[in-house]
């Protein structure tokens, strides 16, 4: 198949997922056209079968704002016409799915089918304005095929955008050989002395994941159990977790790594994975540590519980709960035996239930599906 595939290309779970698809589709023999603003961060080196269509947006004094959505929608039709693309698949209702319709408008004799992937911030935050809801719902409504990461999120989706039509759950997913248990000495005694654990947390440092409830869980564990807390990522809430650092005192102990791109030495080298978000639509990186070996602490909000089983991969609460996760957290953490059950079970929750092979197999079968269809 010849498939395009557009994203956010900056660090995140979305360009993620998408940009792992993409390389899983190429390893398959299917042509692969990202058409994107940059490179997808997670792209790597040089893949056979996958080709780079980047944007370039036309700046002009008249214009205020480079008209960005439509010059990326002119890209999709190009790519389309041009390397007969039988699907586009855009990861998010915005713009994705909104510029895949007016692209394949613009190229009306066309038989490409789209797929909008649902990523959780296009729905659960960005539903809430106004002004955006009636261009998510038309994205929605106008693809061929419409999926979401978690039944949570399909559900949501249904119940704020009132969509007639089916929406796919199809999950998220891991490659357990590069997300996997290692001896990481290296890394860890860089992060921390032997008899420390280490606790981690990875985000966007956005409102919505509770960064300094990651650092009240961390101040409840660390008075019984000698621990450090690395800390990756960058955003909004930068600047107010590193003073509540300050303020509680834990300056030597907490790691403010800043953004990292290749992860998946930190979570080897971690021992608990903290994730205390208000919403979360799949938790990718929980689903990370859980296929490195590490159980994760967090919320019970959006799809986490169908990533994480409460006591069994990890252990989850009701957000803002900060208390009971850092029991959960203490409990972990003390009782080894206790922790290797956990940590055995998460990876291989991670490799059964969310492979690469099996839910990219899902994807492939609702595209042949698709190009069937007329
Ligand atoms: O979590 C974020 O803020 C980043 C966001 C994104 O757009 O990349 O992540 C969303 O998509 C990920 C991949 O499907 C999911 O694992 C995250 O749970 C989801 N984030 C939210 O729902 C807040």
């Amino acid at each position: 198949m010849r498939i395009g595939i557009s994203c956010y290309p900056t660090i995140g779970g979305s360009g993620a997922v998408a940009t792992e698809l993409g390389k899983a589709l190429a390893g398959r023999g299917h042509q692969v056209h990202f058409i994107v603003t940059d490179v997808p961060f997670r792209l790597g080196g040089f893949h056979p079968n996958i080709y780079v269509h980047e944007l370039d947006t036309m700046t002009y004094p008249v214009l205020r704002t480079p008209p960005y959505d439509l010059s990326l929608a002119a890209l999709m039709a190009r790519t389309i016409e041009r390397y007969d693309l039988d699907i586009l698949h855009v990861h998010y209702a915005l713009p994705f799915a909104a510029c895949a319709f007016l692209a394949k408008e613009m190229v009306p004799d066309h038989r490409v089918k789209v797929v909008t992937t649902l990523h959780g911030t296009d729905v659960t935050v960005l539903a809430q304005d106004d002004t955006l809801v009636d261009v998510i719902r038309l994205g929605i409504q106008k693809s061929d095929a419409v999926t979401a990461v978690s039944d949570n999120l399909r559900q949501q989706t249904h119940e704020l955008f009132h969509v007639n039509k089916d929406i796919f759950c199809i999950y998220n997913f891991v490659d357990s050989d590069v997300f996997r248990p290692k001896p990481v000495q290296e890394v860890k005694k860089c992060l921390a002395s032997p008899e420390e654990k280490v606790l981690l947390h990875t985000s966007n440092f956005r409102k919505v994941k509770r960064v300094p409830d990651v650092i009240r869980i961390y101040d409840l564990v660390q008075r019984r159990v000698p621990s450090r807390l690395v800390l990756v990522g960058e955003g909004p809430e930068l600047g107010e977790a590193q003073n509540l650092v300050r303020q509680l005192g834990l300056g030597g102990r907490v790691e403010f790594l800043g953004k990292q791109d290749e992860v998946a030495e930190l979570f080897a080298a971690a021992d608990l994975f903290l994730l205390p978000s208000e919403k979360e639509s799949f938790g990718l990186v929980a689903l990370e540590a859980m296929s490195a070996g590490v159980p994760v602490v967090g919320s019970n909000a959006g799809g986490i519980p169908e990533v994480v089983v409460h006591g069994q991969t990890g252990y989850l609460a009701d957000v803002g709960d900060v208390n009971q996760m850092a029991a959960y957290a203490t409990s972990l953490l003390t009782d080894e035996a206790l922790y290797q059950s956990f940590s055995v079970a998460a990876r291989e929750r991670a490799i059964h239930e969310f492979s690469v092979d099996k839910q990219v197999a899902i994807y492939e079968e609702l595209y042949r599906q698709l190009m069937e269809r007329e």
